[in-house]
């Protein structure tokens, strides 16, 4: 398969956590290769900026370098040092027909300047018609916008949305182009902040804009968090990438962003950053996942194995206590033309009962880090029992305490000790005919994916067709 690929072209921040290395990292998360091509080196910390150099002078040969031999198509843009760099940047775009996200970036998190005095007028006349997203936060489109967005209401950010994506329509010729606006932060209540997206979507021969908001929980603490604008624009770009419009990769992108912006790093200094690491295990928990679901979704009869709630795959980190060291497919497994169909992507944190179940069994055997829920029939648990060597146990619903029943999660709780006390152990299934408003289900537990893949063919051959 062809690994979709972008590009960032942006500075260096030896924090790692804005700048280009930020974009590089976030490109990676979300699956793409990441190209990167330096425009300056800032000398920062998470709080402090102490300076930059530009690098105006090396920018020509390394767009060249790569432009000039891989076919890189998306690009994101962050700090522009000088007028320069504008120059470059600008003929590189043209030159190769460039699809840029650019992400304004005058003055640093801890509030010094990221480009020479004036650029900004520079940027929005000869960059801004090149620029497909445009990522502000408040400050930067109250700027270009000429309006004040303190303490405003929804019509004026509305407005400042619409000033700003008018000039990045400014030179087009036809009006069937699409183009988007993000405004950051632009609103927020109590407990969320609102992103106010306009795009101008195409639908038929004509465009209509269209606003999109989107909630973020709100978190409260001192400060900012340094290089969030770049994780975000990034993941943008990095949608755009792997083929998503621009509506798709800007939710996708908030999605991601958000997923992420629950992990912050604090350092010693009181910076505050997202934690964009990743660890072996975790990629192993992913892998395990990605290996039972590409087997499940290459066999038509596994689709008559997914329930009405639909399917999900849980894997858990070896020691995992909370939730947000399980993983699971966001949205579940669903069916699509006869075959079963992942509805997002594998993630850790994906709340659901699966995820639920491990953390149950955890307590009672660290061996057990996976388990599925199957559609539940009548014929196929007689089969399993007389023709396989699983151990199967049924649990009976009507036998759980009412005090249980009113939270799904003592449920999962509830069901695993009844098992245990029953059994002595976790076996290979623990199956119920479900209640009132619960469906049936079977549950399969496993110690690894080969294991699962194992007991899943055993099952499969058994699906009355
Ligand atoms: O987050 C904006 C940004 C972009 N690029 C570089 C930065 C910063 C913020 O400090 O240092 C290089």
């Amino acid at each position: 398969m062809k690994k979709p690929m972008a590009m960032s072209i942006a500075g260096s921040d030896p924090s790692s956590s804005a700048g280009i290395q930020a974009d590089i990292r976030t490109f990676d998360r979300c699956g793409v290769h990441p190209f990167s091509v330096i425009t300056a080196i800032t000398y920062q910390t998470a709080t402090e900026f102490f300076g930059y150099d530009s690098l105006s002078d090396r920018l020509d040969k390394q767009l060249e370098a790569v432009l000039g031999d891989y076919p890189i198509k998306f690009v994101k843009i962050g700090m522009i040092p000088d007028m320069k760099t504008l120059d470059i940047i600008i003929e590189y775009i043209k030159k190769y027909e460039l699809s840029v996200v650019y992400d304004p970036v005058f003055v640093s998190s801890a509030g010094s300047r990221l480009s020479s005095e004036g650029l900004e007028l520079e940027i929005e006349r000869d960059l801004f018609p090149l620029v497909k997203i445009l990522t502000p936060n408040v400050n930067e489109a109250a700027y270009y916008s000429n309006l004040d967005l303190t303490n405003t209401t929804s019509d004026i950010i509305r407005e400042a949305a619409e000033i700003l994506l008018d000039k990045l329509l400014i030179n087009e010729t036809t009006n069937i182009v699409e183009k988007a606006v993000i405004l950051k932060s632009a609103a927020s209540t109590q407990d969320k902040v609102f992103d106010i997206a306009l795009m101008n979507k195409q639908i038929g021969e004509e465009t209509k804009k269209k606003f999109k908001v989107y909630s973020k929980n709100k978190i409260s603490f001192q400060g900012n968090v340094h290089g969030t604008g770049c994780v975000f624009s990034s993941a943008i770009t990095a949608f755009l990438a792997k083929g998503s419009s621009i509506e798709e990769a800007i939710t996708k992108g908030e999605g991601f962003f958000s997923s992420k912006f629950q992990n912050l790093i604090d350092l010693p200094d009181g910076g505050k950053i997202i934690d964009l690491t990743i660890s072996n295990e975790q990629i192993e928990v992913i892998n395990q996942i990605k290996e039972i679901y590409t087997f499940i979704s290459h066999s038509q009869i596994s689709s008559k194995l997914i329930p009405e709630v639909r399917m999900n795959i849980s894997c858990s980190l070896p020691n995992a206590m909370k939730h947000d060291e399980i993983a699971g497919i966001e949205g579940r497994i669903t069916i699509i033309n006869g075959y079963p169909n992942a509805s997002g992507e594998i993630k850790f944190g994906v709340s659901d009962h699966t995820a639920r179940l491990i953390l149950s069994v955890k307590k009672f055997d660290t061996s057990i880090n996976l388990v599925l829920n199957l559609k539940y029939i009548p014929e196929l648990i007689k089969s399993l029992r007389d023709k396989t060597d699983l151990e199967i146990v049924e649990i009976i619903r009507e036998n759980q305490p009412i005090n249980v029943k009113i939270k799904e999660f003592s449920t999962m709780e509830w069901l695993i000790k009844e098992t245990v006390e029953k059994k002595g152990k976790i076996p290979d299934i623990i199956w119920d005919k479900g209640s009132v408003g619960k469906e049936p289900m079977i549950r399969l537990f496993g110690r690894n994916s080969k294991e699962i893949i194992n007991k899943l063919k055993k099952i499969l051959v058994l699906v009355p067709t």
